[in-house]
């Protein structure tokens, strides 16, 4: 099987911009041999910046890479290292390492890169002098942001604000983002309890605090799912159960975990059963708030990721997540939507909770990577009431703000969540005709946008795969126990998908 790929020669407009910006690009001519699935071209002044496909000098860890391996070693702990980048000569899809292998980057830094390496669009942003400023003065925002932050946060965050939202919060990463959430759901539940908008603090409440202690500190708790990834500091890992490496040795807190449906795919062909595991999960739920509260640690929030993740890619109906809202509703806790990965646009959407249909779909939505900054939307009475309360150093960086706005106006530009949309039903597609092909090795292709993902049969194939496509110059990341998950950048197109399934099929018809 081969899925074939066409593309357009370079325009003048698009050279004379390549000259100006330095850049030597290698130029694709020629197509694949023996289409069966033809991709359209992306529009060439969009995507003629980018690499022509994947180039192999070396295996990886070349021997550049194996040295600064031992040079960093001696320094920090490199076991989760993967290789060393040369992110000069990285440009769009293609990220090349040190030793000078160009290899197709199905995964983007962990889901973090929106409009691909070096754009020409953020090099032209960092070229102006006008924004020199922003980019050496990194401000304590809380306290002395610079005058153009209020223009600067409504033009990039605001204006692609969810549902419902009109204030936002930034912050550094996404674990940070969902931490300073989580405390935002605690304040505004005291507060509730103790009536009033601007309800005070007894001296019980300020003296046992200091001791860790309750009132002060309240035996409150936010409920979480089985297979959740919410990050890895104090609070947060007490919400993530995706590995146990994660969670090892670390103290937690006793807080509810719900089980997250385990649906069957393709989602449509087992919509009874689905739906059935579905109630069974949010019965749980309101079971695990009704328990909670019994003992004592009522749940002030629930949060949930539209799509798991690091967990493994698990799906749910927007059927699951409307019942879910509701639940949270009815039962007085606020309701955090963490969109650190799905946000941004690779679901075809910008959020992935707009595929829900709701005016009012969440208290709390955090986002962080492909957003570039951290931070959290929420509602007015989700806010702290004091200043400090959700407080740190940086509180997100306005540089990130800068390239947001320009990120935001080349995905409006070049119509990037249709593009996205068109290349995850390629994408997709491509992966129901693989897993027919092997359907020893995969199964249960899934994904919304070109957040796609598969299972492999075991993990100790999952890494073969992965490790041969690395061989031919693909870069694929795993998740849950037997997962490859895809995560390209929203500039992905589908001759990407077509020169992608291409690779993927060579390794998949070596391990067969
Ligand atoms: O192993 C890790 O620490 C990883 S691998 C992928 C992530 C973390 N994702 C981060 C993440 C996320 O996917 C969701 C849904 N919520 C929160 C986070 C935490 O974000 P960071 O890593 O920026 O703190």
């Amino acid at each position: 099987m081969r899925f074939g790929v066409v593309l357009l020669p370079v325009t003048m407009a698009t050279l004379l911009l390549r000259r100006q910006l330095g850049f030597s690009l290698h130029i694709l001519r020629s197509s694949l041999s023996g289409c069966r699935h033809v991709s359209k071209a992306a529009p060439q002044a969009q995507m003629d910046w980018d690499y022509d496909g994947p180039s192999m000098k070396t295996p990886v860890p070349g021997p550049r890479s194996q040295g600064l391996l031992k040079q960093l070693g001696e320094i920090q702990n490199v076991d989760a290292i993967n290789f060393f980048c040369n992110y000069e000569e990285s440009r769009g899809n293609y990220l090349v390492d040190v030793d000078g292998n160009r290899m197709l980057d199905v995964y983007t830094q962990i889901s973090s890169i929106p409009i691909g390496y070096n754009h020409p669009a953020l090099h032209k942003l960092m070229a102006d002098p006008n924004n020199l400023s922003t980019f050496v003065n990194r401000p304590a925002l809380g306290i002395l942001p610079p005058g153009s932050f209020p223009d600067k946060v409504t033009e990039s965050l605001l204006s692609v604000a969810p549902s419902g939202m009109s204030r936002v919060q930034t912050m550094a990463c996404g674990s940070c983002s969902n931490e300073n959430a989580y405390k935002a759901m605690f304040i505004w539940y005291r507060n509730k309890e103790r009536g009033g908008s601007n309800p005070s603090a007894t001296e019980e409440d300020l003296s046992s605090c200091m001791i860790n202690q309750s009132p002060g500190c309240p035996d409150l708790s936010i409920l979480s799912f089985m297979g959740g990834f919410h990050g890895r500091t104090l609070g947060c890992l007490a919400t993530t159960h995706s590995k146990a490496i994660h969670k090892l040795d670390i103290p937690s807190l006793d807080w509810p975990i719900a089980p997250f449906p385990r649906l069957q795919y393709p989602l449509e062909e087992y919509t009874r059963e689905n739906a059935a595991e579905e109630a069974r999960c949010l019965e749980e739920v309101e079971d695990l708030i009704v328990r909670w509260r019994q003992k004592g640690r009522p749940v002030a929030g629930i949060v949930v990721e539209p799509i798991q993740a690091e967990g493994g890619d698990n799906h749910a109906s927007p059927d699951f997540f409307k019942n879910l809202r509701n639940i949270a509703r009815k039962h007085g806790c606020a309701f955090h939507v963490d969109e650190v990965q799905t946000g941004g646009g690779c679901t075809g959407k910008f959020w992935a909770h707009e595929y829900w249909g709701l005016d009012d779909p969440a208290d709390i939505v955090s986002f962080s990577k492909k957003m570039l900054t951290g931070g959290y939307y929420h509602k007015d009475e989700l806010q702290a009431d004091k200043g400090y309360r959700i407080f740190n150093t940086w509180m997100g960086d306005p540089s990130k703000n800068l390239f947001l706005i320009e990120v935001l106006n080349v995905i409006r530009r070049e119509n990037l969540l249709e593009e996205v949309r068109r290349s995850g039903k390629a994408l997709l597609q491509g992966l129901y005709a693989l897993q027919e092909q092997y359907p020893s090795l995969l199964s249960s292709a899934r994904g919304q946008g070109t957040f796609c993902a598969v299972d492999i049969c075991d993990d100790a194939t999952r890494t073969k795969i992965l490790l041969k496509a690395r061989d031919k110059g693909v870069l694929l990341g795993g998740c849950g126990d037997r997962s490859i998950r895809f995560r390209p950048a929203l500039i992905f197109k589908e001759y990407h998908v077509a020169l992608f399934l291409n690779i993927f099929n060579d390794v998949l018809a070596q391990l067969k």
